[in-house]
């Protein structure tokens, strides 16, 4: 079902610090970056590898307000891993199969994600404890 991990999610207080870190360290560039108010973030995708099944990702996710995922997650643990995102073909046929084996969806239905992608969230308590995204890449 999974063509590849799109991204890994991080929680982080300060989106420019942190991006100027991944930088200087890693020697990562900035693919995008997006406010996406829907879900309360200011985000950068730094990009890491191109592969035939599309790029990936370290996604730096700053929250916009408090009582936002990210947020809350940041005020629970403080910095740090806050979820993986897999690459799907199609995320609604995906949805439907994990859907059918009785794990949690967060999102019924697709949503605007990074990059123009179409996204949907599992539940954390039903996946291990990982908040896991699906993500069906824009088309070029
Ligand atoms: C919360 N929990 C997590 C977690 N966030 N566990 C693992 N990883 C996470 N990131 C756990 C809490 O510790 C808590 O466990 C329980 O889930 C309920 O958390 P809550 O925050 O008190 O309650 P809810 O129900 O308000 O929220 C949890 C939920 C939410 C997963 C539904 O965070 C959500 O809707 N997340 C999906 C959207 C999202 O994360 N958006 C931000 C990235 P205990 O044991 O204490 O009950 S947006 C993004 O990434 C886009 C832009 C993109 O990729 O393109």
């Amino acid at each position: 079902m999974f063509t590849r991990i799109d991204h890994v999610g991080i929680a982080v207080r300060d989106l420019e610090k942190s991006i100027s870190w991944y930088e200087t360290t890693f020697g990562l560039t900035v693919a995008s970056q997006e406010v996406n108010e829907e879900q309360g973030v200011h985000e950068a995708m730094l990009s890491v590898a191109d592969g035939p099944a599309g790029g990936s990702y370290v996604q730096l996710l700053e929250p916009t307000r408090a009582d936002s995922p990210v947020g809350k997650f940041l005020a629970r643990n403080g910095e740090g891993v806050h979820h993986i995102g897999y690459g799907v073909e199609d995320v609604e046929n995906a949805l439907a199969s994990i859907s059918a084996t009785g794990v949690r969806l967060v999102d019924k239905r697709p949503r605007h994600g990074s990059m123009g992608a179409s996204i949907a969230f599992l539940h954390p308590k039903d996946t291990g404890g990982v908040l896991t995204e699906l993500v069906q890449a824009a088309k070029h």
